[in-house]
């Protein structure tokens, strides 16, 4: 029985001008917080180390300046040596520039050597790529961003098969399923959820529901745990939600964040827990039907409504 602490490092609002070295000083104490509990792994969220930016419109070098070359760069070198001081691993939410000057909403996983294991790019960018007028806030990532490109990778690491996802891949049920039929037991997660991400106040007053809904529904398909860390409160003006959630594969939720600002929460985990929905009602070799899922035409869009079957027409 594979036995483990994990933690998500929830932080409250990171400002415009806040240098990275401020949010990396936090950092660092929320990773010191963590090891005190015991956390072997310390989940940061989606953006860490600035103010969530695709909310402005930002062109040139006034863009390029909230993205990160190689990792660890000067000013999130004492997050890699904390980590390697304590012997604590961490996943770190960051926008990151390619050496070919590409552009990803990346996360990073490191050992608690501070070496890095593995990279995650977001796939699932949300918004939009030209800015929306009339809109107090822009959610640009599909501007800023390409969409990743290296799938859903698992990595062995820390006892467990750790997949990584981003903010918005939570929402989308393919994601998860790409991880779990890898066999993951454990996602790591961080989001930037604006309270009025959809602009229709019926759907956006369900902001909490569908968060967690999302992850404990992710959770309980794939048979695994997932640990969520949010940036919230209010940012530069940005209502963003809390409620960093750690989730047992039974879809429970078994730590959850109490307010809006820089906070820990930890809990120790069973990754065997994971085996017995894995080999009972998510024996996913066992019950899936991949033949009858390759009736469904996969492509981009919404297009026409797929042609009825012809055991729906009664043919
Ligand atoms: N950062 C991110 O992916 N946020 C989305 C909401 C934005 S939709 C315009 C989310 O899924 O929380």
């Amino acid at each position: 029985m594979t036995r483990l602490i994990v933690a998500a490092a929830q932080m409250g609002p990171v400002a415009r001008h806040e240098p990275r070295s401020a949010a990396v000083a936090r950092m660092v104490a929320l990773m010191r917080a963590a090891h005190a509990r015991g956390a072997r792994l310390v989940v940061f969220p989606e953006l860490a180390l600035t103010s969530f930016f695709p909310r402005w419109i930002l062109e040139g070098d006034a863009l390029e300046a909230w993205f990160e070359g190689p990792l660890p760069g000067p000013e999130a070198r004492p997050l890699f040596e904390t980590a390697a001081a304590l012997g604590v691993g961490f996943v770190l939410g960051y926008a990151e520039r390619t050496a070919d000057g590409r552009h990803f909403n990346s996360a990073l996983l490191v050992g608690a050597d501070g070496q890095v294991i593995g990279r995650y790019r977001k796939v699932h960018l949300p918004g939009h790529d030209a800015p929306q007028p009339g809109r107090a806030f822009q959610h640009l990532e599909k501007r800023y961003f390409l969409p990743g490109d290296l799938g859903f990778p698992v990595f062995p690491a820390f006892g467990a098969r750790l997949g990584m996802l981003i903010c918005n891949d939570r929402r989308w049920p393919e994601a998860w399923r790409c991880l779990g039929l890898q066999g993951a037991e454990l996602v790591c997660l961080g989001y930037n959820t604006p309270l009025d991400h959809t602009g229709h106040a019926e759907i956006d007053s369900l902001s909490a529901f569908h968060n967690h809904l999302s992850m404990q529904a992710g959770a309980y398909q794939n048979a695994l745990w997932v640990v969520a860390a949010a940036k919230c409160g209010r940012e530069e003006g940005s209502d963003m939600l809390g409620q960093s959630a750690i989730i047992a594969p039974s879809g429970q939720i078994v730590a959850m964040a109490a307010g809006l600002d820089d906070e820990v929460i930890c809990a120790e985990i069973d990754l065997g827990m994971g085996r017995r929905y894995r080999e009972t009602i998510f024996d996913l070799a066992r019950h899936r039907e991949p033949g009858a899922y390759r009736l469904i035409v996969e492509r981009k869009g919404a297009g026409d409504p797929l042609p009825l079957s012809p055991a729906a027409r009664g043919a």
